[in-house]
């Protein structure tokens, strides 16, 4: 299996997945600037719009959406844990975090990220949305370790979409630095986060540290 990622993007969170797993997956880096792959191909043959994550499995059939990615991924070890099981309420109640993560935190970070393109309107907007969702977030934390109250692949989407808020190599060049100011629980379940190995492994890979 391959998963084509670029360092820092949303395809952490599968990376991450892959990790806790100890899945045998190839990590194949993309330009996000040429759409080049390192070793050398036009990923947009491979991805019709030029973006990560995408998922290839060892027959060629290719899987993109990160949400979709990372429930495949978890199915893959069931008695892991990280997806409830299908057809439980468990799992709407998973995929309810997903698509909360990739509506509401994933793309509301973009006109940050490209604040100078979503000029002033779309920086006022965004960042008090974000941040409104944060406080809903940190709330649901309350008394619990995780998302779930249990380890999921939600925790590991968070935690590539949060970390663009805190990286001081990242944030303040693109305006998108949300902390976690006063949000306690969420600041706490951050730091949980990133003692997990899994999770530094691919902050190191990703040359993150
Ligand atoms: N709908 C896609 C969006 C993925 C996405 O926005 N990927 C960004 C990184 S976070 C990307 O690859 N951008 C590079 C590009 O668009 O060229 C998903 O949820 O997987």
């Amino acid at each position: 299996m391959k998963l084509y990622y670029i360092p820092a993007a949303c395809s952490l969170a599968p990376h991450i997945i892959a990790n806790e797993l100890g899945l045998d997956i190839r990590l194949v880096k993309v330009d996000h600037k040429t759409h080049r792959t390192e070793d050398g191909r036009d990923f947009l043959a491979l991805s019709p719009f030029g973006y990560v994550p995408l998922l290839e499995l060892e027959d060629g059939t290719l899987l993109r959406e990160g949400p979709a990615i990372l429930q495949y991924l978890a199915d893959l070890q069931p008695l892991a844990g990280l997806a409830p099981a299908a057809g439980s309420i468990d799992r709407y109640r998973l995929q309810e975090w997903l698509s909360f993560l990739t509506s509401e935190i994933h793309k509301g970070f973009i006109p940050l990220l490209y604040a100078r393109l979503a000029g002033p309107y779309g920086l006022e907007t965004a960042k008090p949305k974000l941040e409104k969702r944060y406080a809903w977030i940190d709330a649901q934390l309350a008394g619990r370790d995780y998302l779930m109250g249990h380890y999921a692949v939600a925790d590991a989407y968070l935690y590539a979409l949060t970390q663009w808020g805190q990286a001081d190599w990242l944030a303040p060049t693109y305006q998108a630095n949300i902390r976690f100011d006063g949000l306690e629980n969420l600041k706490a379940w951050y730091l949980r986060m990133r003692a997990r190995p899994a999770v530094r492994r691919a902050l190191d890979t990703e040359g993150l540290q």
